[in-house]
């Protein structure tokens, strides 16, 4: 396999052709979100100018052409994640409105007094809030998995708490905050065997290695377009078959319909059952081209490469005694993600001083309260690596964090 080359990838991107402040745009916030490159803008440009339609309801040729562009997106996400059926793709708007869907519709059908839904308490409050709501008004009760001082999820955590009361096993494949990809194959086979249903937050994995999603055998999986070099406001939700079949509709309203009558309506089929109102056709078709942009460079070279930069990074940062790291030290067990702390200095001010010298980095509790409480930190700074970042950017952030202990009078 050859490395890509992460310059050449740049030029794609017209956000890095800017300055800030006379530097050059280092983008470390890729976990938040990713930029563009000019395919998927352009793609995005020639649907408006050349398709745009409402899809699904006309017989004129632009509403034919929007459908088509729609459901050509689908099935790219289809092939992209290696689903069995198109019918199992259901376009949202992101990683949150997919597991809101989840938790309301399933979590009705699967959810009754005494019920346990086990989350890891590294969660992102997306995969938290939807089931506490759930829990309070059906009467379910809430199991947290708990890491290890690495930020890891033990063997014997698993058995303790997905037991044969699990119902729904809700849990994110890397988590956003301490880069820890999740023994995810381990969790669904154990629960599945206990008889609970699994669903996969993939927001922070899908844009970064490759999804089987038949050889995991998740039931639900989820994820945002915009963490993926897609554009805002398009999400997706994958579920099996059987499942979603069995899962009452969401939003109601139009397009996911069969009959409506003065007192009572029918559905429609998968997967229109869950795309109520008009769809975001121009955010699909933005996604398309992003998983065409991806498949090109290949998710093996983009995973390889951002472990390289994280090697390199953790290196670096390890070698500066104020620095403390976030998470597993063992490349395997992470993605391109590094959470930090440096002492005395409280990441906001990390993350402003950074700005000054164009390095974007993200500071916080990252939407993820219970586990900075769980850690005990009341904050993190955070890096987070895409196919465009290079080892400069790394070598132009670690210069940042000496200035900013030479800024705040700590020396270096
Ligand atoms: N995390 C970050 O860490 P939305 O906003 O719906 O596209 O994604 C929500 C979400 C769900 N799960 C995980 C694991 C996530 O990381 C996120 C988004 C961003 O910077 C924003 S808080």
């Amino acid at each position: 396999m050859h490395k890509l080359n992460p310059e050449e990838i740049r030029k794609d991107f017209p956000i890095f052709k800017q300055r800030i402040q006379d530097n050059r745009l280092v983008y470390l916030d890729n976990g938040a979100t990713t930029q563009k490159p000019m395919q998927v803008i352009n793609a995005i440009n020639n649907y408006n100018q050349n398709s745009h339609g409402n899809p699904h309801r006309g017989a004129h040729q632009l509403s034919i052409r929007a459908t088509e562009e729609y459901d050509l997106a689908k099935e790219k996400v289809r092939k992209f994640i290696n689903a069995r059926y198109i019918e199992e793709i259901i376009f949202t708007r992101n990683t949150t409105e997919s597991i809101n869907l989840i938790a309301y519709s399933c979590g009705k059908k699967l959810i009754n007094k005494g019920d346990e839904i086990v989350l890891a308490i590294s969660e992102h409050h997306s995969n938290i809030l939807p089931w506490q709501r759930l829990v309070k008004e059906n009467g379910g009760i809430l199991k947290y998995i708990y890491l290890n001082e690495e930020g890891r999820i033990s063997p014997e955590e698993i058995k303790r708490k997905i037991t044969d009361r699990t119902k729904i096993v809700s849990i994110a494949h890397m988590s956003n905050v301490l880069g820890t990809i999740h023994p995810i194959e381990e969790i669904i086979d154990h629960a599945h065997k206990m008889g609970s249903i699994v669903v996969i937050d993939g927001a922070q994995s899908t844009p970064h290695m490759k999804i089987d999603i038949q050889k995991l055998d998740a039931d639900l999986f989820v994820f945002s377009g915009h963490k993926m070099l897609g554009p805002m406001g398009i999400g997706v939700l994958y579920g099996k078959k059987e499942i979603l079949e069995d899962m009452p509709p969401f939003l109601m309203g139009g397009d996911m319909i069969e009959y409506v009558y003065e007192q009572e309506a029918t559905f429609a089929p998968l997967p229109y059952k869950f795309e109520a109102g008009t769809q975001n056709v121009e955010g699909a078709v933005g996604l398309g081209a992003a998983i065409d942009y991806l498949e090109k460079i290949g998710l093996d070279r983009i995973e390889n490469h951002e472990k390289m930069l994280t090697e390199y990074a953790l290196d670096r940062m390890l070698s500066l005694p104020y620095v403390s790291i976030q998470g597993p030290k063992d490349l395997e067990m992470r993605g391109g993600l590094i959470s930090f702390t440096i002492d005395d200095i409280h990441p906001h001010d990390i993350a402003t001083i950074l700005d000054s010298y164009g390095v974007a980095i993200r500071a916080g509790h990252h939407c993820a309260q219970p586990l900075m409480r769980y850690l005990d930190v009341p904050a993190t700074s955070r890096i987070s690596f895409y196919l465009y970042n290079t080892k400069e950017d790394v070598d132009l952030f670690v210069e940042g964090i000496k200035n900013v202990r030479k800024w705040l009078g700590y020396g270096s």
